[in-house]
């Protein structure tokens, strides 16, 4: 039924090809097309995480650039050190501090670029104020799923990855099956450049699930499935272990079409809190105990202040 999607040779070249691809882009189209950027407001930026979140626009187009300062990796420090220009800033008995202005190749920025952008995607990089909610069964069925249907929450870019239409040289393995199938491959919020911060997302073939609220027992196989085999992926090309492995689901999902977070453990990744993030582990044996278990359980969920769905259930009176 399913088959990793590389192995050794094919792996190593998927991986130079995946860097090639990565300098062609910058290098080449990605350069001009972020230089055209022209900057409007700030809509959330953060020093600890050296991270800053732009709504503008490109070629009159709406557009959001991310930047994001990498983290600096054992295996650059020597040259690092040794070829970064330097200045000294202040000497005082045992402490100096200095800037380090390291070569270009070892001060990249990783650049995420959303465009054209709707209000959604302004609306959900907006720093807000967030709340609570405890969604029951009844909720689920008389506010969210309704909420859910009238809202065109686009899911393209995600049949783009499982048509092989976008990000295919990207895929780490895939288990073609249309029932417990699914798609393995980098989160666009991970560079790749080191598994400190690894994050992957499995993305399954069916179509019909559209979060943790309509799994029961019956998708044991294709749960069960992912940590199998995801974990085993993980561990053949970049060696990380299920111990080192945070495999999770959100609830509520920003996207209705069924996916696993695979993400280090190293990583304090946003979404990784209680409020949000449900493992995999204890989503399977949930289930072993009671097929209905996610439609019936109360689900609590963290809202933004401008979230529709909280709108929602405040005019419902449910917060
Ligand atoms: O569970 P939730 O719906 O919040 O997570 C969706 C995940 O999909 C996030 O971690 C996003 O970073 C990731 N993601 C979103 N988009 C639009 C893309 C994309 O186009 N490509 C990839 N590889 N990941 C994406």
């Amino acid at each position: 039924m399913a088959a990793a999607q590389n192995s050794g040779d094919a792996e190593t070249h998927q991986a130079a090809k995946r860097l090639k691809t990565d300098e062609t882009e910058a290098g080449n189209n990605g350069e001009k097309f972020i230089s055209n950027f022209e900057v409007g407001r700030v809509l959330r930026d953060s020093t600890r995480e050296k991270t800053i979140f732009v709504h503008g626009k490109i070629d009159d187009q709406e557009a959001i650039v991310i930047l994001e300062k990498t983290p600096i990796t054992e295996d650059v420090l020597p040259e690092m050190l040794k070829t970064s220009t330097q200045t000294l800033e202040m000497r005082n008995d045992i402490y100096s501090t200095y800037k380090l202005r390291p070569p270009p190749h070892l001060s990249g920025v990783k650049t995420t670029v959303i465009c054209p952008a709707t209000e959604k995607h302004v609306k959900k990089y907006l720093r807000q104020e967030t709340f609570l909610i405890e969604e029951t069964e009844q909720d689920y069925q008389s506010i969210t799923l309704p909420y859910i249907n009238s809202q065109s929450f686009s899911v393209q870019w995600v049949y783009n990855i499982l048509e092989k239409k976008a990000e295919a040289d990207r895929i780490v393995f895939e288990d073609p099956d249309p029932q417990d199938g699914f798609v393995l491959l980098p989160d666009f919020k991970w560079d790749q450049k080191q598994v400190d911060d690894l994050y992957l997302i499995a993305i399954v073939h069916r179509r019909d699930l559209k979060s943790l609220r309509d799994l029961t027992a019956d998708q044991l196989p294709l749960l069960r499935n992912i940590r199998e085999k995801g974990l085993e992926a993980i561990m053949k090309r970049y060696s990380v272990p299920a111990s080192k492995l945070r495999v999770m689901l959100h609830y509520q999902p920003s996207y209705y079409h069924l996916h696993v977070h695979f993400i280090s453990l190293d990583y304090d990744a946003p979404g990784c809190g209680v409020e949000r993030a449900h493992l995999l582990a204890d989503v399977i044996q949930n289930l072993q105990h009671q097929s209905v278990y996610y439609r019936k359980h109360t689900l609590t969920f963290p809202a933004r202040a401008d979230d529709t769905l909280l709108g929602k259930f405040r005019e419902a009176g449910r917060l």
